[in-house]
This record gives C-alpha cells, sequence and structure tokens, in this order.
C-alpha cells in the first residue's frame, strides 16, 4: 500500500516538471542532440557512478532521508555502477537483477572557467522509467518514460569554483498508466508470502532492464542560442526541396542568421538568411535505403546554422545533419523517391549480457556489420525508441528504420484510460521531435500488439494516430498488429498494415506444412477488407543455438529454419501482389523475465545474444542477398 502512495506521490510531482515545452506558435519545442560547435561544449558525464537501491518496505526511506541531499556515501554502502549500462546485470545479487522501486545514481564533477557565462544544460538520454534529477542537491528535473532524452537548464545550479554533484534517483515501476504498462501485484496470504510482498507484472516479452542506459551530457550554449530546427524534403524531377524553420531560445530573438546546406564533401551548396524558408538543391543526391543504390546510399546533407544575437554579437552554431527522400504507399505499395521498397527486415532489440540495454558503440558496429552481412535493409525498433546513436548509424548506412513507440502491451482495459492516452500522445511528440529528422526512419508504429479487439482501443488509436499525424504529415503512420482481421477495430486508421504471425509455433505447433496454405489465406483476407499494403512484421520460431535433430524438432536449428522456409513460400507469392516486407522474429536472442516457456530468454533470434549466427541466419543471408543481387522473388 505504502508503494502505492509512493507512485501517486510522484505522479504529482511530474505534473509540475513536465518536459514538453510550448513555442508561441503551438508546436512542442523540440530538444537538438548536443553537438559541439565553435559556440558549444560538451561533456559526457559517463563512467562510474555510485548507486544504492532504496529496498526499504516502502521503497519511500530514500525520499524521507533525503538521499539527494548530499552525496550518497552518506547514507548507506554505494557500489561503483557503470554509465551507460542498465544496473541488473552487473552484481551477483538477485536482489539487484529483480529490484523493483527507486534505484539512485550519483557523481562528482567538476568545471573549468571555460564552462563560464554559458547556458549550462544537463541531458540524460535514457532513464527507465520514471526518474528525478538533483544537481548539488537542488531539484533540476524529471521525467517520465525510459527511453527518451530529457534535459533541464543547470547553470544556476552548479559550482564553477568547486565540486558539483548530480544525482539520480529512478523507479522502474511499470503501472496500468506507463508505456509499456504493468501492474504491482500483492500477494496477500499469510499462509504463503510475508507481509508486504509484491510482484512487478509485465505485459511485455522482454527484461524490464533499468538504469542510466544512455549518455548523461552536460553540453553549454549562448545565452541566446538555437533551439530547434525543423527539416522536410521533397523532391520535383532531378531537384530536391529542402523546407527549414528554426526555433530560438534564451531572451532575444535569433538574428543576423545564416543557414548554409553542405554537401557530404564539405562543399557549401545553398546559403539562406532568414530563419525560415526552402532551398532548391538541383541534381540532388537522394537518401536511399543501401539496397536501392549500391553507389551512394545514406547521402546526408548538413544544415549549418550561424546566428548573432542583437545584444553584442554573441553566436550559435550548430550542424543539423539529413537526407533528401521522400515516403508513399499506396494500396499495394511502399515508396521511397518514387520507387517502390520491399522490407528485407528484422526486429531488433536493445539487449545484450551484461549492460542489458546500456549503450554500447561495439555492439552498436557489430550489430550493423551482422545487420549488412544478412543484407537486411530495414529494422523495426521494436519495443521502444532505440538510442540516438543507433539512429545515426542507419541514418549514415542508409538503413530504414520503422520508429516504434513504447507502446507494447496495451491490453488490459484500464491501459486505455484517458491518462494513459494523454501519455502516449506525449510520449509520440517526444519521438517525434527526437527523431523528425532523420532520413532513415521511414514510418512511425504507435503500438505493437494492443489489445485492438476491444471496443475501446478504437477511439484510443484513432487518437493516437490523428495525433501522429498532426505533427507529421510526412510519413506513414502504423502499429503492429497481433489480432484476427474480422475482429480488429484499429487497422482501419493506419497508412499501412503491420502484422505479428506465429503459424506453426504458437498454433499447431510443429506442422510447418500448414504455414504456407494459413498465411496466405489470412494475408489476403486483411489485404481484402482494408486495401492497404502489408508487412509481415514477425514470425519466428525459439531455437536453441547447437539444438539439432533430423526430421526436425521444435527448438532445433533445423526446425527454425525449415519454419522460415515455409514462410518464404508465401512471401515469394504475396510480394507480387501487396506484400511490401517481412521482418523474421527476432535479430538475435534476448533476454525475458523468468518463465517455463522462455529457456534463460527468448531464443527466437537468428543470432545468438552473442551475435554469432544460427543456421537460420544463414538462410536469411542467402535470400535477402539474392533479393539485393538479383533474383524472380525480390520487387526492385
Ligand atoms: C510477439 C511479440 C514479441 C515477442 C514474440 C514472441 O508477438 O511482439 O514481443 O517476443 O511475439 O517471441 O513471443
Amino acid at each position: 500500500m505504502e508503494f502505492s502512495l509512493r507512485l501517486a506521490f510522484y505522479a504529482s510531482y511530474l505534473h509540475v516538471f513536465s518536459n514538453v515545452c510550448f513555442m508561441s506558435n503551438g508546436k512542442p519545442a523540440g530538444m537538438l542532440y548536443p553537438r559541439d560547435s565553435e559556440s558549444r561544449s560538451l561533456r559526457h558525464l559517463d563512467g562510474m557512478w555510485g548507486f544504492m537501491i532504496d529496498d526499504s518496505p516502502s521503497r519511500n526511506e530514500s525520499f524521507v532521508n533525503k538521499w539527494y541531499s548530499d552525496r550518497l556515501s552518506q547514507f548507506g554502502d554505494v557500489i561503483p555502477m557503470p554509465v551507460p549500462s542498465s544496473y541488473n546485470d552487473i552484481t551477483n545479487s538477485k536482489l539487484v537483477r529483480d529490484f523493483v522501486g527507486w534505484a539512485w545514481y550519483d557523481r562528482e564533477f567538476y568545471l573549468d572557467n571555460t564552462w563560464s557565462n554559458k547556458r549550462i544544460v544537463l541531458r540524460i538520454d535514457s532513464a527507465h522509467y520514471n526518474a528525478i534529477v538533483w544537481v548539488n542537491g537542488q531539484e533540476a528535473m524529471s521525467h517520465e518514460g525510459g527511453h527518451l532524452p530529457f534535459e533541464a537548464e543547470v547553470t544556476n545550479m552548479l559550482h564553477l569554483d568547486g565540486s558539483n554533484y548530480v544525482t539520480v534517483a529512478m523507479n522502474n515501476t511499470l503501472t496500468p498508466t506507463t508505456l509499456p504498462p504493468g501492474a504491482i501485484e500483492y500477494k496477500t496470504n499469510p499462509e504463503k508470502y510475508p507481509a508486504g510482498y509484491f510482484v512487478q507484472n509485465l505485459q511485455m516479452d522482454f527484461f524490464n532492464y533499468a538504469g542510466l542506459h544512455r549518455h548523461v551530457t552536460l553540453y553549454s550554449t549562448p545565452v541566446t542560442y538555437i533551439e530547434d530546427i525543423d527539416i522536410t524534403t521533397d523532391i520535383q524531377g532531378n531537384n530536391g526541396i529542402v523546407s527549414y524553420v528554426i526555433y530560438s531560445g534564451g531572451k532575444a530573438d535569433l538574428i543576423n542568421m545564416k543557414v548554409e546546406i553542405i554537401d557530404k564533401v564539405g562543399h557549401v551548396i545553398a546559403t539562406k538568411t532568414s530563419y525560415k524558408g526552402t532551398v532548391t538543391i538541383p541534381d540532388a543526391n537522394l537518401w536511399w535505403p543501401y539496397t536501392m543504390n549500391v553507389t551512394s546510399p545514406g547521402y546526408m546533407y548538413t544544415l549549418k546554422v550561424s546566428v548573432t544575437d542583437d545584444n553584442g554579437g554573441v553566436s550559435d552554431i550548430y550542424r543539423q545533419p539529413f537526407g533528401i527522400r521522400t515516403v508513399s504507399v499506396t494500396n499495394k505499395s511502399l515508396i521511397i523517391n518514387d520507387r517502390p521498397f520491399y522490407c528485407q527486415g528484422v526486429n531488433k532489440h536493445e539487449d545484450s549480457d551484461i549492460r542489458g540495454k546500456g549503450l554500447d558503440y561495439a555492439l552498436i558496429a557489430r550489430d550493423f556489420n551482422m545487420l549488412k552481412w544478412l543484407g537486411v535493409n530495414c529494422f523495426r525498433t521494436s519495443h521502444y525508441p532505440y538510442a540516438e546513436e543507433i539512429m545515426d548509424q542507419a541514418d549514415q548506412q542508409g538503413i530504414v528504420v520503422i520508429d516504434e513507440s513504447p507502446g507494447v502491451g496495451i491490453s488490459n482495459d484500464d491501459n486505455f484510460s484517458n491518462k494513459s492516452l494523454e501519455h502516449h500522445k506525449a510520449v509520440m511528440t517526444e519521438m517525434y521531435q527526437r527523431d523528425k529528422n532523420r532520413p532513415s526512419v521511414i514510418m512511425w508504429s504507435v503500438a505493437n500488439e494492443p489489445a485492438t479487439n476491444k471496443a475501446k482501443a478504437g477511439p484510443y488509436f484513432k487518437s493516437v494516430i490523428d495525433h501522429v499525424r498532426s505533427l507529421d504529415s510526412s510519413r506513414p503512420v502504423t502499429f503492429v498488429c497481433n489480432q484476427d482481421y474480422n475482429t480488429d477495430v484499429a487497422v482501419q486508421y493506419v497508412d499501412i498494415i503491420l502484422v505479428n504471425k506465429y503459424y506453426a509455433w504458437y498454433s499447431d505447433v510443429g506442422h510447418t506444412e500448414l504455414i504456407q496454405l494459413q498465411l496466405e489465406n489470412d494475408l489476403r483476407h486483411w489485404h481484402a477488407k482494408f486495401n492497404k499494403p502489408m508487412i509481415l512484421s514477425e514470425y519466428g520460431a525459439d531455437t536453441i543455438a547447437g539444438f539439432h535433430q533430423v526430421p526436425s524438432f521444435v527448438f532445433t536449428e533445423e526446425y527454425q529454419r525449415e519454419f522460415l522456409e515455409q514462410y518464404h513460400k508465401a512471401f515469394d507469392t504475396l510480394s507480387s501482389e501487396f506484400l511490401v516486407g517481412e521482418m523474421p522474429w527476432n535479430f538475435a536472442d534476448f533476454m525475458t523475465v523468468q518463465g517455463i516457456t522462455r529457456v534463460v530468454g527468448n531464443k527466437k533470434g537468428l543470432l545468438t545474444r552473442q551475435r554469432q549466427p544460427k543456421m537460420s541466419a544463414h538462410l536469411i543471408r542467402d535470400r535477402y542477398m539474392r533479393m539485393i543481387h538479383g533474383d524472380t522473388c525480390k520487387k526492385y
């Protein structure tokens, strides 16, 4: 009971410290990715932090004792905790791994006097799930939601003449109104459970990793600064059309503005002097997926903004990467730059040994190398927005992204409340603001497998999808559906239909001979009813690397291979009709909660969790390479 009270307190706290602020024109202001420049310094506060969990029965003692008011070491035994990383798999303690409640981090830092007379911002790229941040004991900001960045100006809280410390408290509890939703269940039978015993029930199939998962950054800007940049692009003949708007922050308006468009080799190809405008680029280099243009995939331009304010010439400089491309759909095709695109996809997770969901450049590089090795040209950020450093690679390497929100497992009646809806829309706004300028993002997925067989899902998803469309008319909007075409109430609102199917796994297990028939019939029903293009957004079978049996048997590598082959037969028929993509579940094995249907995690990976191929990975590689290098089943 105490525990729930603590959460209620938290909700009202968040109300005061909302992360989204609005520009005068009503558009929510975005947040530029922190980049250094001639006017901006940047310092990652990554490394070893101090760490403590509040495992008091009320989960509230840390607040009663004001752990934020001094270094954590004053309040208990602090252990070293790496940032970025999840905290769960770092120690050998079950208590830490499975902890539910407030976990606390702190660290000390110094700033030299090059940071004086600047506006200093503290940005946290991801803290799962709810977070409160103090700088030198003063509340600086809070944020709800585990996968998107938040920041606050902290200039007046910092000491340039001595030490500083930052404290972060974060709570991984999932409730009916969080995204993803979950529920705390109290076990009250005194014969079986001690007083106050509770468990966290999840509605998703991945481990609820928590921690400071991505960079924590201090950066400086001039006091009058470039706050946000919107870029949209179009194509007319051989010309690229680039429209931009620049938003200012600080006391004065930005004046004496210079906007330059710079090509990949550093040549300035256009210059403007207003905060808003449209530039025509003759013979533009379009942004292409690498499978559609092998000579120059993922072509990125830079929009460089240089400004001077009216109070004495203080300038700010920011360089925003962007690509020129268009996306559209017909009733049978997904189109990039006026050419049909076929998604040779995979689904992913942010997940690996030890670090959990922690950002790791070595892992990112390995994953992109393995995506290319597989011949993958598209992935979905199942089931939450991924780190911006991952998205950068997708932009630069010409890999298409279906950008998915953390709306996974919206299945219970109390997940469709007005509070949930408002939060879902706020998350979509934050996600749009973060990723709007990325050419790799060709589609927004607002949810994975919600209970869209329930009547209340209709107005709920109409509202979320309308909201995303009001922010962005340049990309298709969808959600990923696992309902029946006859009973679903929300697919009518999407631009393109994404469905997950597990024939011969969750139904008719072992009967791979039924897959083609069942899949073709089912997808044809969807298309006949809604007349929209489709992607088979998940299909897969758990496979323990090294298990072999002939004839095939579930969980063996032979079964996974045979299973995928049967799906491919259906894809090869349907891709000449309305199927515009296929996405095996999953790129790699990943961790889940303990459960009798999961053998140390979900094993549907083409790769092991250590990113080495199973037999099925070779099958997918052969298939996708044939699509790239010429074959009958490809669409371009
Ligand atoms: C699904 C879910 C995914 C699961 C997968 C499975 O439909 O979207 O999160 O992990 O099935 O393996 O059951």
